[in-house]
């Protein structure tokens, strides 16, 4: 196998998918050397059936707004592979949601489930609805819609969606009541449930909170505490606010947040009680994050990212490229020490250069955003078993998870020099249980 030619292949049977190409890239690359050890991976042409989702949906989403006007979405889920378990990720409803975007979410996401060291397969589903400006009314009838067509697709041993951008747990409650509705079951097919119907405690933090552990991980390797770091984060919704929290409970200083209009920098750092401010300006008013500057009297600046300003340790929350090699470069001449994604994707494949030729530690999301998704997979063991564990329980079970995930990595990625390729590590350790239960399996 060679990875350049799987992906001229790929491109000229799937053209214009620029983010589906690119994840497939950086982890073909990982995994080549590796791959080529196995004649009979080649033999059975694994490297097609890895990168080519299973299936992929995709329907149209009809509702009706407040005012009586008729909309039309498109919907979609992508079960990318099931070797290791049911198809699990989340769903988002964002203007930009495209084939390629799902394609390219679900396919990290089977490496992601397959590190979590629990038996998750790998989906994304999602809409380009948009959900800014819209009434809850109008959300529940869109989520509504959606899981009108989706609902026979789904199931708890079949295919488990969650919660991603514009997908928080409101939502995930009106596409678990209408799934409900239709299939007369009351079942564990949905994760990030509301606690009252089967939901897990730790679940909305999960992310975030896994995120920091991975970082400490990371750190501890080098010696350095996190307490006092400067913390540059992106993004203002759920992973980011998450983030936030256990960096602030760790004693590090997170100084800026960001949205799609722009980002905040808060010299003094977010502390508590101005997170509080933000989940409640995000969660009940779905404000802008300018009102934070607006309230606290610090610097704004409109469309653009935080990545110009001095800080220790970067945590891109938002979104998928959202740090360019420019913007790495610049991180790297402000010294930061360490970048851990919180975000699906968001150093473009020239700012990974830019972190990893600067020797600096880099998480790739796959492994450091990994908590979210571990969590879920605990929600279902616990609806299986009709049980509920504490919240002691499941943090701690998330923690252990990490630190397996950071272990794998140092393990598979750890170079002669002895630099730890994060990427690399993350890429081989979570392919091989992939590769191994495929191969078991025979071809189908
Ligand atoms: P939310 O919808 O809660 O928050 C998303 C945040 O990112 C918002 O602040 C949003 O700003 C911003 N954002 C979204 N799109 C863009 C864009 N194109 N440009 C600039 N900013 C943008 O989503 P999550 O916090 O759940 O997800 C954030 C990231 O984390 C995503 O990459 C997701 O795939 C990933 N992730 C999420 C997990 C989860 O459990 N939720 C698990 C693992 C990864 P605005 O409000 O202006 O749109
Ligand atoms: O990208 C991700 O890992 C998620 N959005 C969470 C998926 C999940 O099933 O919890």
């Amino acid at each position: 196998m060679k990875a350049i030619e799987v992906l001229e292949d790929l491109k000229r049977r799937f053209p214009h998918e620029q983010e589906y190409h690119q994840a497939v890239f950086e982890v073909l690359e990982s995994i080549e050397e590796v791959y080529n050890q196995h004649p009979e991976f080649e033999k059975a042409n694994l490297i097609e059936r890895l990168c080519i989702p299973d299936r992929i949906f995709s329907f149209r989403v009809t509702w009706v707004d407040d005012k009586g006007n008729t909309h039309t979405n498109m919907g979609y889920r992508i079960q990318h592979c099931n070797a290791i378990g049911p198809y699990k990720g989340g769903v988002r409803f964002h203007s930009s949601v495209s084939p390629s975007i799902l394609k390219f979410l679900a396919f990290e996401q089977t490496f992601k489930n397959s590190l979590t060291t629990l038996p998750m397969g790998g989906a994304k589903g999602g809409s380009d609805f948009n959900p800014k400006g819209k009434s809850a009314t109008e959300v529940m009838r869109f989520c509504q819609a959606f899981i009108s067509e989706l609902w026979r697709h789904i199931g708890p041993d079949t295919d488990v969606p969650a919660g991603d951008i514009g997908v928080g747990g409101r939502e995930v409650g009106y596409m678990f009541g209408m799934y409900k509705k239709l299939t007369r079951e009351f079942t564990g097919t949905f994760t990030g449930k509301g606690l009252t119907f089967g939901g897990s405690l730790i679940r909305p933090e999960a992310t975030g909170y896994g995120n920091v552990y991975f970082l400490l991980e990371m750190l501890k390797t080098k010696g350095i505490d996190i307490k006092g770091k400067r913390c540059l984060v992106s993004g203002s919704g759920n992973v980011a606010q998450y983030t936030c929290e256990k960096l602030i409970e760790m004693g590090a200083i997170p100084v800026t947040l960001s949205d799609s209009n722009g980002y905040i920098y808060d010299p003094e750092g977010i502390t508590t009680e101005k997170l509080e401010y933000v989940k409640e300006l995000k969660e009940l008013y779905r404000g802008r994050i300018s009102e934070y500057a607006e309230t606290y009297g610090c610097k704004y600046v409109a469309n653009a990212r935080p990545w110009g300003e001095k800080g220790d340790i970067a945590l891109p929350c938002a979104t998928q490229n959202e740090i360019n090699g420019e913007e790495a470069k610049a991180l790297v001449a402000n010294g930061v020490i360490a970048i851990s994604e919180g975000a699906n994707m968001p150093s473009t494949p020239e700012a990974i250069e830019v972190f990893q030729q600067a020797k600096l530690l880099y998480a790739p999301g796959k492994a450091s955003n990994a908590g979210g998704v571990s969590v879920s997979g605990l929600e279902m063991t616990q609806n299986s078993e009709r049980i509920s564990w504490s919240t002691e329980e499941v943090d701690s079970k998330l923690k252990w998870i990490m630190q397996n995930i950071h272990e794998n990595c140092v393990k598979y990625g750890t170079e002669a020099d002895g630099y730890v390729n994060y990427v690399k590590g993350a890429n081989i350790a979570g392919f091989i249980k992939v590769a191994r239960a495929m191969m078991s399996q025979g071809i189908i």
